[in-house]
């Protein structure tokens, strides 16, 4: 089934972005979010952490990352300060560039506080390389336009080389797939390898450094991870996820009505409601 092309949207970015995105599978967005929209994210979200710092239950903290919980077990904060974020129209509309349709469901949602650490000299990433879990562990890639998924993370703090910016695999996207065509060709599954692709070990990585209201685009298929931040500032990043609907994988099947409120419903746009799955896109 073939999507409607997204012709009537304008394109955002230049065809060399394109070009680069293609062939890098990331790329480092500027000025998505406007100072003040970008200085405002970051209030609502520092306004979440806690006075005295006392992070709830469901919060995960480990190596100066901590990870806010809305939900125990869901990272998606989808508090109706950061509504607005989720339904952006400017990452919305290079979203739809790239996936050359309009019809897109947007999710993730989740928030990256990456303070100072001191410990750890020797390492540079705090998380192994992996993909995220967005083809199910049993299911084989497929490579298709269906199957892809384009997400990343907002900068709503200047992230200088090694304040804890996000890392990525040069190629690391085209790498993933020929190394499972080739194990396939030798009939191994390619989809297991490296424990599902969650814990990369022989790839190479660098680290993706931005100023504040810039979006690091990632490919699905795009190895990263987490690293330290050896600076004073903590580095605040804001995560989502565009699927094309339908998704070859259900990515695209919307969460249950009853998980939004009056208040989180008030904060949507007619744009944000079909992104979410609320509302067909007709
Ligand atoms: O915080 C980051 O820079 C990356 C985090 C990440 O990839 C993850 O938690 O899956
Ligand atoms: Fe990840």
């Amino acid at each position: 089934m073939t999507a409607p092309k997204s012709k009537a949207l304008p394109h955002v970015l230049t065809d060399e972005q394109v070009a680069q995105f293609r062939h890098d599978g990331y790329l480092l967005i500027e000025n998505v979010l406007t100072p003040g929209e970008t200085d405002h994210y970051r209030s609502v979200i520092l306004d979440l952490v806690p006075r005295d710092l006392a992070f709830p239950q469901e919060w995960r903290v480990a190596d100066g990352r901590i990870k806010p919980h809305r939900l125990h077990e869901d990272q998606t904060f989808d508090v109706p300060g950061l509504i607005p974020l989720m339904g952006n129209e400017t990452l919305y509309q290079v979203m739809a560039q790239l996936h050359d349709t309009y019809r897109l469901r947007a999710f993730d949602g989740s928030i990256g506080i990456t303070l100072r650490n001191d410990a750890h000299p020797d390492q540079v990433r705090s998380q192994r390389l992996h993909l995220d879990a967005s083809v199910p562990p049993d299911t084989d890639f497929l490579f298709t336009a269906q199957e892809l998924q384009l997400g990343g993370c907002y900068y709503l703090t200047d992230v200088e080389p090694g304040g804890g910016g996000i890392h990525v695999v040069p190629r690391g996207h085209r790498l993933v797939e020929e190394e499972v065509r080739a194990a396939g060709s030798a009939g191994v599954n390619g989809r297991e390898l490296y424990g599902n692709w969650q814990h990369i070990a022989h790839l190479k990585s660098i680290e993706v450094s931005g100023a504040a209201g810039s979006f690091v685009l990632l490919h699905h298929l795009m190895p990263h991870a987490a690293s330290h931040n050896r600076r004073p500032t903590a580095r605040i990043a804001h995560f989502m996820r565009y699927v094309p609907v339908p998704h070859a994988h259900g990515a695209h099947v919307p969460l249950p009505h009853d998980r939004y409120d009056d208040t989180q419903l008030a904060a949507m746009t007619p744009l944000t409601r079909k992104l979410l799955g609320l509302d067909p896109w007709g």
